[in-house]
């Protein structure tokens, strides 16, 4: 078993032969040559190329390459804006880097979307990265999931994405010319690539204050995962150094989390970071447990190219003294290497980042039109399936409906696995609605997290990496706002920011809802605040059988989905909700998003006389307009939008049309609701057909839903209250 302890290894240079191969050494030094050329022409074209801003690795070369060119087609990498040479060292081309550097069309990562060195890729040959957000620190969960991602594979016995016998065909096109100078190829890599994954986490020093670090940390620990956090350490977050920015450097820090090995050297020294990087390498491969390497480095180039280091830079002639490039051509000439040879290598790197840079400057641009792709991945679901109310079929509550979906799910598809808090053996969740799975699944395919939102949603873009396809939950809407930026910077953004290389496939479960006394922490309604993080899905149903219909399209859709259970519909604890309970649609069973639901039809007689309205609601608003409508017989359509995005527009406008007068009711407070702005759309596109504004109908807009009974039932709608609304438009 490893240590618990947390060992924190000084790495001494050994001897003056090095053992690194020759290739190697070659190989390098002209990629350190290319990353150095690449500056300096960047420098000269500065007014050019900071149209769009960039950072280099000027100073941190030997440490990237030594991680980057050790990396392999199994691998995940996690790289940060300042690793172009380990995307270098795994085998990019100056031109593909320069295409995102000036945002070109072709660029291989992004399309001209994202910034230089914010790469991803799916790539037969290469080692897989992911993409990660420009936020410094945030993609040590994504990464981190992937590592988990390499841990459930391990447990169930089956391959993640990138494993040389896995033979489904996972990547997109091949983007590199294999035949040009640049990828390293290991001479062992036939052999190499049989062997089990890694991660790479890539970080800078500040961005190990960021808070989710510590959850990224924490459960690298807790689960012995196969990742290697490198932080490279300039002293530098902008212009704030580390006396003023942290009490303890990274390795220090990983103390608190004993289990994890760290690993401190000089950054700027290739054979120390090479031997380093291939012990810690060999073994991640075979022991599966984390590690973080501190590499001490310094920072030569700019912070970016819109902030300059002579602005308030005081140790650049210190720095200076440790530039990796020297070091490297000492090492070549200590090994066999003449002073010509060298000459010859940077003279090449310097021609062909000259002629890269010329080829991508004429690249063609981004044109308007590819604006629009991959916003998400297609779904193949697109039509109900299935027997929504099968002849011999059982009612049930809503939460078991769920429940229910969940188990076949699982029982069918060994990538479908659960983790939340409290979901696991003992309890199966706050509500029960995962009670049982771990018991007949077991306990890599159920788990219970620390309390760590951030964890449980940004993991899912690191599982969803490696092929899985995994269900999460936060414990109640009221606490999904530590997740909420992972899944906005990390998750919704990844199809469109990796052109469409990407997507995250998740289910992030969330029970919603006032039911009844919950006061301010667990009865909030959220889904304004979701709606607006474009790169969701979002499903909100109102009873059983929609709950396990779209639970199941939500597992089978490519992209992240929050499906929202309301806490007062679960057990139709709260009066009125009955409907809530519903037969249990059989296993086929699914319901494509975007397709809303006639909960209640109005008479034609009413409609033609002009005396009826549409209700378009979702959630518990269905059942309050469900009660409210019995004051109103015949008059009243009752439109489920069932999820919120994508909306059923064409729905919402037909009521509209039909009936000239519509009421939206949320139970959200109601300003500035996602609610409210579905009443503007349809004022927008259906003003001609209107007899009475379109109204909206919600909670009060205060702070929080308190938790005396009486000013609960003040603060959010009731049957009493859309009645009275019904009743005022209908008079209208
Ligand atoms: C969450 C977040 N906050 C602030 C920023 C702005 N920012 C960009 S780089 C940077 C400094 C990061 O320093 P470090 O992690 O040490 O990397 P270095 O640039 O020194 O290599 C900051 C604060 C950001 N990108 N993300
Ligand atoms: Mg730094």
């Amino acid at each position: 078993m490893p240590s618990r302890t947390s060992t924190t290894k000084k790495v001494q240079k050994t001897g003056k032969q090095s053992p690194i191969p020759k290739e190697i050494l070659e190989n390098a030094f002209r990629l350190m040559a290319t990353a150095k050329a690449m500056t300096d022409i960047y420098e000269a074209n500065f007014k050019f190329v900071s149209k769009y801003v960039h950072a280099t690795s000027r100073g941190h070369e030997a440490i990237q390459l030594a991680v980057g060119m050790q990396l392999h087609p199994q691998d995940f990498a996690y790289p940060y804006y300042r690793d172009d040479s380990m995307l270098l060292g795994m085998g990019l081309r100056p031109y593909q880097l320069m295409l995102q550097l000036m945002a070109k069309r072709d660029d291989p990562f992004s399309g001209g979307r994202s910034y230089y060195c914010h790469p991803s890729l799916r790539d037969e040959h290469f080692p897989k990265i992911p993409h990660q957000s420009s936020a410094t620190g945030m993609q040590a969960i994504p990464a981190t999931g992937a590592a988990m991602g390499f841990w459930y594979h391990e447990k169930m016995g089956t391959l993640p994405l990138g494993s040389a016998k896995n033979g489904k065909k996972y990547h997109t096109e091949t983007v590199v010319n294999l035949d040009n100078p640049y990828p390293y190829h290991h001479k062992e890599r036939k052999e190499m690539d049989a062997k089990p994954g890694l991660v790479v986490c890539s970080l800078g020093d500040a961005s190990v204050t960021e808070g989710e670090i510590s959850e990224a940390f924490q459960m690298a620990v807790l689960k012995k995962l196969p990742i290697l956090y490198l932080v490279q350490d300039n002293g530098w977050d902008i212009s704030a150094n580390a006396a003023e920015t942290r009490v303890a450097n990274a390795a220090e820090y990983a103390k608190g989390f004993p289990g994890l090995e760290t690993v401190s050297i000089e950054g700027n020294d290739f054979e120390t970071c090479w031997n380093t990087v291939q012990d810690i390498f060999e073994k991640i491969r075979r022991e599966r447990r984390p590690f973080l390497l501190h590499a001490r480095v310094p920072l030569l180039n700019h912070h970016t190219s819109g902030v300059r280091k002579e602005w308030y830079r005081d140790d650049l002639a210190e720095h200076a003294q440790r530039d990796p490039y020297p070091i490297l051509q000492k090492l070549l000439l200590e090994n066999g290497f003449s002073a010509k040879d060298i000459q010859q290598i940077e003279n090449e790197a310097i021609k062909t980042v000259a002629s890269d840079f010329k080829l991508s400057k004429n690249a063609e641009d981004p044109r308007p039109e590819d604006l629009f792709t991959h916003d998400y991945a297609p779904t193949p679901v697109t039509e109900e399936l299935g027997e929504r109310s099968p002849a011999n079929g059982e009612t049930k509550v809503m939460v078991d409906c769920a429940l229910f979906a969940i188990e076949e799910l699982m029982r069918e598809y060994p990538d479908c696995l659960l983790y939340g808090q409290d979901v696991g053996r003992r309890l199966g969740g706050v509500f029960r609605e995962a009670a049982t799975l771990a018991e007949k699944f077991g306990d890599h395919r159920v788990f219970n997290t620390p309390i760590q939102e951030a964890f449980i949603v940004g993991s899912t873009a690191g599982m969803s990496a490696v092929g899985l396809k995994p269900i999460v939950e936060v414990q109640f809407a009221d606490y999904i706002w530590p997740g909420l930026n992972q899944l906005f910077t990390e998750v919704a953004r990844s199809c469109y920011l990796s052109n469409g290389k990407w997507p995250v496939s998740c289910v992030l479960r969330v029970p919603i809802g006032a039911y009844g006394s919950g006061g301010p922490y667990h009865s909030s309604s959220v889904e304004s605040v979701v709606a607006q993080i474009r790169g969701v899905k979002i499903a909100y149903p109102s009873n059983g059988a929609d709950l396990k219909g779209l639970l199941k399209a939500a597992w089978h859709d490519p992209n992240p989905v929050v499906i929202f259970e309301h806490k007062g519909l679960y057990w139709s604890k709260v009066p009125g909700t009955e409907a809530a309970r519903t037969v249990e649609p059989d296993a086929d069973y699914i319901i494509p998003f975007g397709k809303a639901r006639t909960a209640l039809s109005a008479d034609n007689q009413k409609i033609e006389k002009g005396e009826s309205l549409a209700i378009i609601t979702y959630g518990m608003g269905v059942h309050w307009a469900l009660n409210a409508a019995a004051q109103f017989p015949g008059q009243i359509e009752i439109l489920d939008l069932r999820t919120l995005c994508p909306l059923d527009e064409a729905a919402m406008y037909e009521a509209a049309q039909r009936h000239g007068k519509v009421l939206v009711v949320t139970e959200e407070q109601v300003n500035g609701s996602f609610a409210q702005t579905l009443a503007a759309r349809i004022q927008e596109n259906c003003f001609n057909f209107l007899d009475a504004p379109a109204r909206t109908i919600g909670a009060e807009n205060m702070p929080a839903v308190p938790l005396n009974t009486i000013l609960e039932q003040r603060m959010i709608p009731s049957i009493e209250k859309v009645a009275k609304a019904m009743g005022d438009l209908l008079g209208w």
